[in-house]
């Protein structure tokens, strides 16, 4: 297919890319490509009209990547394609918390590809924001301090708070250098260098401050389009303002493990004494003791 029928059509200042003149289920390698280009441009793409079925849209999934299926949602997997995620609102799947995907992994999915199966006519927008955005735009003085931090990231949204891992406040891309703010209100949990007040607070400012409008896109969707987003340097959340139903499937590329800057202090609880306030610091505590004892074997 020639890439040169392709419509590129910005949607907003901050991210987001709607494309059209293209049959993501017939892409060849230059197509790929092209995607993966618009997709560093851009952040998040959209292809409506592509009415993807779900083993086209699995194997578009794999020209970026291995896929996974999701790791504790495993009733939302449908049997007959393990590499599908899907989310009903009926069955109260609707992602309406900002958050980048899976990061309570050590290595966080790199891509989601997600399949607009049904959705109400009015209502029911996804949005996104540019996290290299959110970084930006705070001072110098609070950039120079997250640098410097790292934040417990767990599964307690499905339960699993056992399921957790440790990733920088602030996370360097590997190929452009660029910074970007690394911390979600759905899956980050405690600043490790920092005491639980300080975290909790520290923590409300800054996944607030990705929802700035000006970092955001928003997308209306129409059945079978296609929207695919960066999830490294991206968050995403969805307006929880519909009646009906609606019902989206992805596919997930794995991903790497977040890079930043090392830790420039040592994690708060250490040394502390036991008091009223210890059982903030529990999770932190079971955390880095599992750490020490894995460094030890
Ligand atoms: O339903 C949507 O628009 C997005 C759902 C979501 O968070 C996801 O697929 O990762
Ligand atoms: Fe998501």
């Amino acid at each position: 297919m020639a890439t040169n029928s392709w419509h590129v059509k910005r949607l907003s200042a901050a991210l987001g890319a709607e494309v059209s003149g293209v049959t993501l289920a017939q892409a060849d390698d230059g197509d790929i490509a092209e995607v993966k280009r618009l997709l560093n441009e851009h952040m998040v793409l959209f292809f409506p009209d592509q009415h993807m079925a779900a083993d086209d849209h699995i194997a578009f999934g794999h020209h970026f990547g291995p896929l996974e299926g999701h790791p504790n949602l495993k009733e939302r997997t449908p049997e007959d394609h393990p590499e599908l995620f899907r989310l009903a609102a009926s069955e109260g799947g609707i992602a309406d918390e900002w958050h980048t995907d899976l990061t309570f992994l050590d290595r966080p999915a790199l891509l989601s590809i997600l399949n607009m199966k049904q959705c109400p006519e009015i209502g029911g927008d996804t949005m996104w924001s540019n996290l290299f955005a959110a970084y930006e735009g705070l001072s110098p003085p609070l950039r120079e301090m997250c640098d410097g931090l790292s934040a417990v990231h767990d599964a307690l949204p499905h339960d699993r708070a056992d399921r957790m891992t440790v990733h920088p406040l602030v996370r360097i891309d590997p190929d452009s250098g660029r910074k970007a703010l690394y911390v979600n209100e759905h899956f980050t949990r405690r600043i490790v260098e920092m005491n639980a007040p300080e975290s909790e607070n520290l923590l409300a400012y800054l996944t607030n401050w990705v929802k700035q409008p000006a970092f955001t896109v928003r997308y209306h969707w129409h059945a079978g389009s296609i929207g695919m987003w960066d999830n490294r340097f991206t968050q995403h959340y969805v307006v929880n303002d519909f009646v009906g139903e609606r019902v989206i499937e992805r596919v997930t590329v794995m991903g790497d493990r977040p890079v930043g800057a090392a830790p420039r202090w040592r994690p708060w609880p250490e040394g502390a004494g036991r008091s009223a306030m210890s059982r903030h610091d529990r999770q932190l505590d079971r955390y880095l003791k599992a750490g020490t004892a894995e460094a030890a074997e």
